[in-house]
């Protein structure tokens, strides 16, 4: 009854409110690894990344005022497991900021394997948080957003910006507000390094231990996990001074050590966590042998079996030929610095 009442009822313009962002994955220099608030998304360390250019994700938020439920849709498909569950506890959030309680159509289509430690997640939520703050009314800034981002998915908070970010963890010991308030990402200031991350897709499948599980059980039982927290926070600090001075081989060399030391960490839980496939090491005696032959080329991997080599622009095809027969189906592309979450219709941020 109410449902034919309010069809034949005009609606504020409001309650059919919609907004359209797009946002791209980032990759990490400095890695994020291990949270210290699972409800807030806080992370126990800083982390910095560049956002790519390529695997765009494209998300449409559409209140509507008639349903009881969100309905969400993955690549066309209806959302299901725990990837619907985040979506719907993210859309509640945008509500309580909000204060409007109608449902929301989502429709999200990402380019990258979704699952696959290619950062499907950060682009994800990222694109949610732009779109979904619109669609609701919430006027909030990009640091704001990326606040917001974070409660989605960590990585989320650094793909609001474009080229190279920070995510701040926060002040610890701080009540929840505080911590929230302080963990935000914020762009980075660099010399340009004309860089290229060359992404040798060593496996496109989804993994078997989220990353979520992943670094729970790191930050639970490794004990590396403590001695490689301490030392990200160096690495945070001369990475920055890298990039300030425009040095790709520094660069390079610090984000190679701290993923090397973040799968350590992995490889020392219990049970361990192991994503790092033959194939993956594979590509990374191939990036040594380009260093060998005075090619600067760093690696770094996430969480999956997958290698982004880092090196200047003009040496992208060199290092591609170099890894591809490395890679089963040889798929390897490359990627530069892209543009931060942006809605659709209004251009960038
Ligand atoms: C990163 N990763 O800094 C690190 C490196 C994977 C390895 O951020 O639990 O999907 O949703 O906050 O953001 C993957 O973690 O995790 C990630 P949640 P997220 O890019």
């Amino acid at each position: 009854m109410r449902r034919e009442q309010s069809t034949t009822v005009p609606r504020p313009r409001d309650t059919a409110r919609s907004a359209t962002a797009v946002a791209h994955p980032n990759i990490a220099l400095i890695k994020y690894w291990g949270k210290r608030d699972e409800r807030l998304i806080l992370p126990w360390t800083d982390s910095l990344s560049m956002t790519l250019d390529v695997f765009p994700t494209t998300t449409r938020v559409r209140l509507d005022p008639d349903a009881a439920h969100d309905a969400v849709t993955l690549n066309g498909e209806p959302a299901t497991g725990e990837a619907g569950r985040r979506i719907t506890a993210f859309l509640e959030l945008v509500r309580e900021l909000s204060g409007l309680s109608q449902r929301a159509v989502v429709d999200t289509r990402n380019t990258v394997p979704t699952g696959a430690g290619l950062a499907s997640s950060a682009s994800g939520f990222a694109a949610l948080a732009v779109a979904a703050a619109a669609a609701y009314g919430i006027d909030l800034d990009a640091t704001a957003l990326s606040r917001l981002a974070r409660r989605g998915s960590g990585s989320a908070s650094r793909s609001l910006f474009g080229g190279f970010a920070v995510w701040h963890a926060g002040p610890e010991g701080a009540t929840d507000a505080e911590a929230d308030l302080g963990s935000y990402a914020e762009p980075v200031p660099t010399a340009d390094i004309d860089p290229a991350l060359v992404i040798a897709v060593v496996n496109a499948g989804p993994k078997a231990v989220s990353s979520r599980e992943a670094m729970r059980r790191t930050v639970d039982t490794s004990p590396l996990y403590r001695p490689w927290a301490a030392s990200s926070k160096d690495d945070l600090v001369d990475m920055r001074a890298a990039l300030g001075r425009g040095d790709l081989a520094a660069v390079g060399e610090i984000a190679e050590r701290n993923a090397l030391g973040m799968h350590a960490t992995m490889l020392a839980a219990r049970p361990a966590v192991r994503y790092l496939s033959s194939a993956t090491v594979t590509v990374l005696d191939r990036v040594l042998q380009l260093r060998r032959d005075a090619v600067p080329a760093y690696a770094t991997m996430d969480a999956g079996p997958n290698v982004k080599v880092l090196c200047h622009r003009a040496d992208a095809e060199r290092v591609a030929d170099a890894v591809r027969d490395a890679v089963p189906d040889g798929t390897v592309l490359v990627a530069g610095p892209g543009r931060g979450a942006h809605l659709l219709d209004e251009g960038g941020r």
